[in-house]
């Protein structure tokens, strides 16, 4: 159990990180307390918001001392409230934001070091500036953090080719639970010295201390893209059609991601100024990025050809590859605000899973039939990640439902419904979003015995108090 810190802790609080760093006001912590989505709201004895590690290091050890609870956050843009504390209030709400600084980039290493409050978007543009390019984006790359997509191990859009952010961190800055620092941002191509407390961090959900910044991998600016937008019938011709593209173009397909009818649907009726790039109704559409490097053949013609034989082939229905960049980011808007125009549509049970790729549309398929009969009326809204074997398979309530009372009711047993299909399967009920507070009892109720003991020693070993971000990742014993 923690405590709810004292008078002395929050006096020595504020004088450490003085009124920038500092508040106990409700009206400036609100906008912090509940989730992206505003389905959890927490309570906080004060936000903290370091500005050095040095700051991070001395919350650290007061929260330590006091058996404080310190819940950290980035962006706030976590799907699974990972970065709400608890009802019950008495944590300290440690804000990496002010933390924002690029530290350096070395194109000759392709690495950038960034602090943990970097804004996703502002790591793209500094890269640009060494003609380099940090490979990761998602939805919500104006407010996620390095801080963040670290701890949640994030994925997005550009996996197919880059891998999640275990594949992008080479090197971690932390603050520990006793408030040592560790100090690992070396990025070294080889390094055998034991356990890999680099990657024990990423994905750790803040349960194993504070990142405060991280090496990252670089890769080559882009010298051109093409970015299509293609019609067709079921996920089956989906991956057919992907690893087609593959086989005829290396490496050149970055992204690959998969809307059904009805998520194109619903951005177009909630997104302003977004409009279908294609005539007429499709199952599925396909969002495909290819790029090619400076001083390289441009991908577009290629990729023309190969939907034009896709089409003749009877593998796709209609395609169009945007003629400018303009077009290009329409498409793309059109993909990145799935998640913001469901948010407006209402409540949805969200399930972020992951089955074997080759698995995935016969899955797709199968389980919008079995959800959409066992629960009435409900509509399945499964998009993303198709490429990956990861969609977010989510179920919205009936039409005419009280959207609250049905997710209140019969969410759960939906989730557990749609996670015994996944496990049947052999998948997993997180594939990128985590487990924050919102997944934990279906976590919980799948989890197998011997994870959860690694699980529960590691946390233990790192972290004896339990001071950090308390009720998340960890199922209670
Ligand atoms: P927060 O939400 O603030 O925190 C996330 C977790 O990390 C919490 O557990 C928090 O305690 C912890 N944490 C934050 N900073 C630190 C730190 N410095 N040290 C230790 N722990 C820390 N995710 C994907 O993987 N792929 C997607 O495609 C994707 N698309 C999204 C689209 C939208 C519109 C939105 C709203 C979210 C999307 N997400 C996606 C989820 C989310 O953006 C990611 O989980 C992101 O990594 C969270 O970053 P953040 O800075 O907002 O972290
Ligand atoms: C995405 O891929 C995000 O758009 C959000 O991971 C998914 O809202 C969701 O369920
Ligand atoms: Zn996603």
């Amino acid at each position: 159990m923690t405590c709810v810190p004292d008078a002395t802790i929050l006096t020595a609080l504020a004088e450490i990180l003085g009124p920038k760093g500092f508040t106990t006001d409700p009206a400036a912590m609100q906008p912090w307390l509940s989730d992206w989505r505003d389905r959890v709201h927490g309570q906080a004895a004060a936000l903290v918001s370091p500005a050095t590690v040095d700051e991070v290091q001395q919350i650290v050890r007061l929260a330590a001392q006091g058996r404080v609870a310190l819940v950290p956050q980035g962006g706030n843009t976590s799907m699974v409230a990972g970065a709400t504390p608890s009802a019950q209030g008495g944590a300290l709400l440690l804000s990496m934001r002010r933390m924002n600084k690029i530290r350096g980039l070395s194109p000759d290493d392709n690495v950038a070091v960034a602090e943990a409050g970097v804004v996703l978007s502002d790591l793209h543009a500094a890269a640009e500036t060494v003609d380099r390019r940090f490979p990761l984006s998602l939805g919500a790359k104006g407010s996620a953090t390095i801080g963040g997509l670290i701890s949640t191990n994030a994925g997005g859009t550009q996996v197919l080719r880059f891998g999640t952010m275990r594949a992008l961190v080479v090197g971690i800055e932390a603050v520990l639970p006793d408030g040592g620092r560790f100090d690992g941002l070396s990025a070294l191509r080889k390094d055998n010295r034991g356990y890999d407390l680099r990657q024990l961090l990423i994905g750790a959900e803040g349960t194993l201390g504070i990142v405060t910044a991280a090496s990252l991998r670089l890769v080559s600016a882009v010298g051109s893209r093409a970015v299509a937008w293609v019609g067709l019938a079921d996920p089956h011709a989906a991956l057919r059609l992907l690893r087609r593209l593959e086989s005829a173009t290396g490496d050149a397909i970055e992204s690959f991601e998969a809307m059904p009818a009805n998520a194109l649907a619903m951005v177009l009726r909630h997104i302003p100024g977004t409009r279908a790039p294609l005539q007429g109704q499709h199952g599925w559409n396909i969002l495909i990025e290819a790029t090619a490097p400076a001083g390289a053949a441009e991908p577009s013609e290629r990729l023309t050809a190969l939907l034009a034989d896709a089409a003749a082939d009877g593998l796709i229905e209609d395609a169009a590859i945007a003629s400018n960049e303009a077009q290009a980011e329409a498409f793309w808007k059109l993909r990145e605000s799935i998640a913001e125009a469901e948010r407006v549509d209402g409540p949805a049970a969200k399930h972020d899973i992951s089955v074997p790729v080759s698995a995935m549309p016969t899955f797709l398929l199968d389980a919008r039939v079995a959800v959409e009969q066992r629960f009435t009326g409900s509509r399945v809204l499964g998009f993303g990640h198709l490429g990956d074997g990861n969609i977010h398979f989510n179920v919205q309530p009936p039409v005419d439902a009280d959207g609250k009372r049905w997710l209140a009711e019969e969410g759960p047993k939906v989730s557990s419904f749609v996670h015994d299909l996944v496990a049947a399967r052999g998948g997993s009920m997180s594939a990128e979003h985590g487990i924050g507070q919102l997944k934990l009892a279906e976590f919980a109720r799948t989890i197998d015995p011997v994870r959860l003991g690694a699980l529960r020693a590691i946390k233990q070993a790192i972290d004896p108090q339990g001071i950090m971000n308390p009720g998340k990742l960890i199922p209670a014993g």
